[in-house]
């Protein structure tokens, strides 16, 4: 599919062996300090597709499938799949390639997408630069394929960044020489032939500001599908620039705001209000970034607090900015492991929980973003914008008049008193006696007759309006 087609999903983000396994238990232990295969699979996750549709996600993103290293190493085992050492071998932890070809199969079924994540900068190896046995690879089977030994140890300085390895003594990750033509051309065949196989509908592009800028023209149209891309960096000049290379990349510099303001009662929104500003005018098309809070690299969200609340307002606001959203399995179940590897819980833990707070806000906040799209595509490349800021709270407006989106995110926290903020007329573009609905609580409110919409503040939960009368008869609130 392409990044046109992309623009409307909502992607579920699962580390393939932490999600599901084929037995369905919730019960098998999954300690995430022993870097153990904890037994997810491509048949555990068909499995659990209702779990993740009921959400109103229309897209899934996983694991690498490639061959990994295959013994233990001082991290553990390549569970997470980005350690790959055979491009034509599938993870066999993983599933068979009937599996794969399965889940996509079962995904499309359900008019669902299919976005695989690859590896093309590096290839894994349990041992220091010294040890490695180039014949174990392929196809990149000899030490010319690769640049010679220099770690990654200097952030500032893109020719290390591109040109050296990353990893470490434990597990280095040999970096291939993807300037060299026969190795641009072995990715490109490669990609090409994956993505037919197992007729994979979008990539994820892991470490992407690792391989020279050249390289990614080429290789996003040797898929031929929609591609998105992680450039870690908070710095929306750098990380935009990829933009014009490949279809998409993550939203780090969002990212990198939305945390300091929600994390705590104490966040500015200023930093925010400003990335919104900058990366839609530094990025060739801020509509199909993928926008996120939470990812397997980064500490969760309720790790820096556990004020449920605060894991609302971040929830919402990634799912109704600009960008396509991205929720990271476990965030719905307000999972709170820090950093790599705490982070990667098994998410059958929580049994599926699908009466969880977080659960049924996901799937409220998503059927909005989806009604809305249905009624007015353009509603995607709507840029969203600040009608209203104070130092807690902000009140954003994405979508045409009358279809309008009015989302109010604050980190006033759940024992916040409660308050009424009054939003005026010309901000919300709302005419009075304007009925619309906080598809949250679906409580009512009418826009008063000097324009004004009232909105009543309680416990520091996000406000979502959306007209009543644009919300007849899709589901919203069970507004017939
Ligand atoms: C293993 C162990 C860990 C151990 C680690 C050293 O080795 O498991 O316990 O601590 C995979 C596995 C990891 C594994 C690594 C290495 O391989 O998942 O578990 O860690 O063996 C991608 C993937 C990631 C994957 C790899 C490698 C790459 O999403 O899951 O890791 O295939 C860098 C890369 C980025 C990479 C990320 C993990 O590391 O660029 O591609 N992610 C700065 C740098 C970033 C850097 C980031 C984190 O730190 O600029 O380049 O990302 O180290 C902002 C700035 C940013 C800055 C941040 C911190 O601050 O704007 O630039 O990022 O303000
Ligand atoms: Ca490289």
């Amino acid at each position: 599919a392409t990044a046109d087609q992309w623009r409307s999903r909502s992607i579920y983000q699962v580390l393939t062996d932490r999600f599901a396994r084929p037995d369905s238990s919730t019960t098998a232990s999954c300690d995430t300090s022993l870097g153990q295969y904890c037994g997810g699979t491509w048949q555990g996750i068909i499995k659990q597709l209702d779990y993740i549709q009921n959400m109103g996600f229309t897209a899934i993103w996983i694991s690498p499938v490639t061959y990994n290293i295959p013994d233990k190493t001082p991290y553990g085992y390549a569970w997470h799949g980005y350690w790959q050492q055979d491009l034509y071998k599938l993870n066999d932890h993983f599933g068979t390639a009937d599996d794969l070809k399965a889940l996509s199969k079962a995904l499309h079924d359900r008019n669902m997408y299919l976005m695989v994540d690859v590896v093309v900068n590096h290839n894994g190896w349990n041992g220091a630069s010294t040890t490695v046995d180039y014949s174990k690879f392929h196809p990149f089977n000899n030490a010319k394929y690769f640049h010679s030994f220099c770690p990654v140890d200097n952030y500032s300085n893109q020719t290390n960044v591109e040109d050296c390895w990353l990893g470490d003594s434990k597990v280095e990750l040999p970096d291939l020489k993807t300037e060299d033509s026969a190795v641009a051309d072995g990715y490109n065949t490669w990609i090409k032939q994956l993505v037919s196989n197992y007729s994979i509908d979008g990539l994820r592009i892991d470490t992407v500001k690792h391989v020279e800028m050249s390289f990614w023209k080429p290789f996003n149209s040797a898929a031929g599908v929609f591609c998105t891309g992680e450039v870690f960096s908070g710095d929306p000049s750098f990380t935009c620039n990829y933009q014009n290379s490949l279809d998409s990349v993550l939203n780090y510099p969002i990212y990198y705001q939305i945390i300091p303001f929600l994390n705590s009662t104490n966040g500015s929104p200023t930093a925010l209000l400003n990335a919104l500003k900058s990366v839609n005018s530094s990025c060739r098309d801020s509509s199909v970034l993928g926008t996120f809070t939470e990812n397997h690299d980064v500490p969760r969200f309720a790790s820096m607090t556990s004020d449920l609340s605060l894991a609302q307002n971040a929830l919402a606001f990634t799912i109704l900015s600009d960008g396509i959203p991205i929720v990271y399995a476990g965030q719905e179940q307000h999972y709170s492991g820090g950093g790599d590897p705490a982070n990667r819980e098994a998410t059958w833990l929580s049994k599926y929980n699908r009466q969880s707070d977080l659960y049924n806000l996901v799937a409220a906040v998503n059927q909005v973003r989806n009604v809305a799209a249905f009624i007015d595509p353009k509603y995607l490349t709507y840029n969203i914008y600040p009608i209203y800021s104070d130092a807690h709270t902000i009140a954003l407006r994405k979508g045409f008049d009358g279809k309008q989106v009015i989302s109010i995110i604050t980190n006033l926290g759940s024992s916040a008193p409660s308050t009424t903020l009054t939003l005026s007329g010309t901000s919300h573009g709302l005419p009075s006696g304007t009925v619309v609905v906080d598809i949250l609580s679906c409580a009512q409110v009418t826009v008063s007759s000097d324009g004004s919409l009232a909105v009543p503040m309680q416990a520091g939960v996000p406000r979502v309006y959306f007209p009543v009368a644009a919300a007849v008869g899709h589901g919203i609130c069970g507004i017939g």
